[in-house]
């Protein structure tokens, strides 16, 4: 081991407390050498690892990874919240004691990055001055260099965060292990992914992939961050966030929200007007994956995103999904795609859903790296890329990035969305004025099970606030400091239910969503602003048809409009017997939860 002192004096590492955390893990992972990074190290090390083959040229200033193939998604089951309190375990947190997962972790770190170096980042998850700027900063340490060049896309990296910040910073520690050995998925896995949330730390083994080893995003972003919001009085939820402006008035609107996964968030988040409202409205990005959101002293709520750059899936991404992501990963923009299929001779990578399949096949590689060509005919049809595979780049490449983005200060949020994947029930949106009915929405909110061979069509997996996977704490607890944020909020932004997927009986999509969606959401804030008044239901406000800008929406979306603005009343009726039983797993739930769910229920009844 070289002098770690010696290593954080010369990057100019001060903070004492940082320095004693980075000495104690590099003696407890046996790193042989250690080498403090920032932004401005990208450039060396991206030459370093092209030199060492770990990543490989994807045109002008664009690079290709793939991880190890059993290392390619979030492992759900793997992925703990220990604290010292047994009181916090929840319903999805998959809670264990401190102490027990503290000695594990130990245990596998201990030595496990022999001969290595371990990187230290210092990053924040915030931008600098914000007023949870002490919840936001944290420093990893990692043995991996590209999940370097990941948290240098996706968070602020450099010992300027968190040199001042005393003890205020999360320890983040990430060891890669030997993937090939891991037992990934069997009985004998030996991955953990563990946040001590009541000590601020986060101890992750078995992984170089996405949140399992980029520990700021979601260890930190979500996990952690939400644990520390409900003992200090925020917010902090996986939310896309965006602004739409309108050039007539001025006005600026953000509304945030909440979509379970494969439920279009990162393509919403995104989003551009529709060409025929382009004179008048522009919309403008924030963040497509995490909002942390607090009360102001004006008693307006504030939300912001934490992160510095998208990590985004790559299937399905194309001029139409999401033609703004499709700009932001251009040549020399330093993206990396990670897991998708590349041509070893042209350096181009292809996806599923990326447009036309490449016809002829010579260099082709498949995200495992099997040649294309010499597949064998019964895998000939196999995806050439991960359907988690990614792209990484950072938040200055998004073309309608929002200028006020890096504002300490937040952005005011004046609507609050959640939308699930639902075939039939749920309308295009429904507006909703009341807290406890909005906070009930979001918990009872879902995507539809895919398995409808288990008789479970119609049924919803449900995805509280879509933070099943990040949830950590006990739930009920969860929906009263929703509750206790929303009543220091005096200025109240609106909550929706959006719905871009009913389908017709011929399975047909009855909305075109992507850009059309900017459509609801537009009177979503009309609605609010008193410029309309809707159609009451019994489980909200829907539009009447000629309240929506209807101007240059296709023939067929005109002619199926009246079916996504109803509301079937016996398959909502169902559907209140399947939520009662999701509510009732969460003991404690706030009674307002409750009377909001009876509420909805009376309403449906009196239909
Ligand atoms: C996720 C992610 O797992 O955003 O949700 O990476
Ligand atoms: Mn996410």
């Amino acid at each position: 081991m070289t002098d770690v002192q010696a290593a954080l004096d010369a990057a100019g590492l001060t903070n004492p407390s940082v320095r004693e955390y980075v000495e104690h893990w590099a003696g407890v992972t046996g790193a042989a050498r250690v080498e403090v990074v920032g932004a401005a190290d990208d450039a060396r090390l991206i030459a370093e690892s092209l030199e060492a083959g770990e990543l490989l040229p994807a045109g002008e200033g664009r690079y290709y990874s793939r991880s190890y193939f059993k290392d390619t998604a979030r492992a759900e089951q793997r992925t703990i919240v220990a604290t010292s309190d047994e009181g916090d375990a929840g319903v999805y947190n998959n809670w264990r004691p401190a102490a027990e997962m503290k000695d594990k972790l130990i245990g596998l770190m201990t030595g496990a990055s022999a001969g290595k170096t371990m990187y230290v980042i210092p990053y924040l998850m915030a931008p600098k001055g914000s007023k949870l700027e002490n919840f936001a900063a944290g420093v990893q340490v990692t043995d991996n260099r590209n999940v370097v060049l990941q948290m240098i896309r996706m968070a602020r990296v450099g010992v300027e965060y968190i040199n001042d910040l005393g003890d205020s910073f999360v320890r983040a520690v990430h060891v890669t292990g030997d993937l090939e050995n891991l037992g990934q998925g069997t009985p004998e896995d030996k991955r953990y992914f563990v946040t001590v949330a009541d000590e601020r730390t986060i101890l992750h083994f078995g992984s170089s992939y996405g949140g399992n080893a980029l520990l700021g995003k979601i260890a930190h972003g979500l996990r952690q961050g939400s644990y520390d919001g409900w003992k200090n009085g925020f917010l902090v939820e996986q939310f896309m966030l965006l602004g739409i402006v309108d050039k007539e008035t001025g006005k600026r609107y953000n509304i945030c929200g909440g979509f379970p996964s494969a439920s279009g968030k990162t393509n919403l988040a995104m989003t551009l007007a529709p060409d025929a409202l382009g004179d008048r409205y522009h919309v403008e990005f924030y963040g497509d994956d995490i909002a942390w959101l607090w009360v102001g002293d004006d008693g307006k709520l504030y939300g912001m995103n934490p992160e510095n750059g998208v990590f985004g899936v790559a299937k399905d991404t194309n001029e139409k999904t999401n033609p703004t992501a499709v700009d932001s990963i251009e040549p020399g923009t330093g993206a990396i795609f990670t897991n998708v299929g590349y041509n070893t001779k042209t350096h181009e990578v292809w996806w599923e859903g990326k447009g036309p399949k490449p016809t002829d096949l010579d260099g082709w590689e498949d995200w495992k790296g099997d040649v294309i060509a010499d597949r064998p005919a019964d895998q000939a049809d196999d995806a050439w890329a991960h359907p988690n595979s990614r792209f990484t780049t950072t938040l200055s490449n998004v073309p309608n990035m929002a200028a006020d983005f890096e504002d300490p200060a937040g952005v005011e949020i004046h609507g609050v969305i959640f939308g699930g994947r639902t075939r039939d029930r749920e309308p295009l949106i429904r507006a909703i004025h009341d807290v406890a009915e909005g906070v009930y929405d979001g918990l009872t909110l879902g995507a539809e099970a895919t398995a409808a061979a288990d008789g479970l069509e119609g049924v919803l997996r449900y995805d509280p606030m879509s933070m099943r996977p990040f949830m950590s704490y006990d739930e009920a607890d969860y929906a009263a400091h929703w509750l206790e944020v929303f009543s220091r909020v005096t200025t109240k932004p609106i909550f929706a239910h959006v719905n871009w997927f009913q389908r017709g009986d011929d399975g047909r999509f009855l909305w075109p969503g992507y850009r059309e969606n900017l459509r609801p959401l537009v009177w979503l804030m009309q609605y609010k602003n008193g410029e309309v008044s809707g159609v009451e239901t019994p489980v909200g406000v829907i539009p009447a048809r000629d309240e929506l800008l209807l101007e240059g929406l296709g023939d067929q979306a005109l002619a199926d409009l009246d079916t996504v603005l109803t509301i079937d009343v016996d398959r909502w009726k169902q559907e209140m017997g399947y939520r009662e039983k999701h509510l009732n797993q969460f003991a404690g739930l706030p009674e307002e939860i409750w009377e909001a769910h009876r509420r909805v229920a009376a309403a449906l009844d009196a239909e």
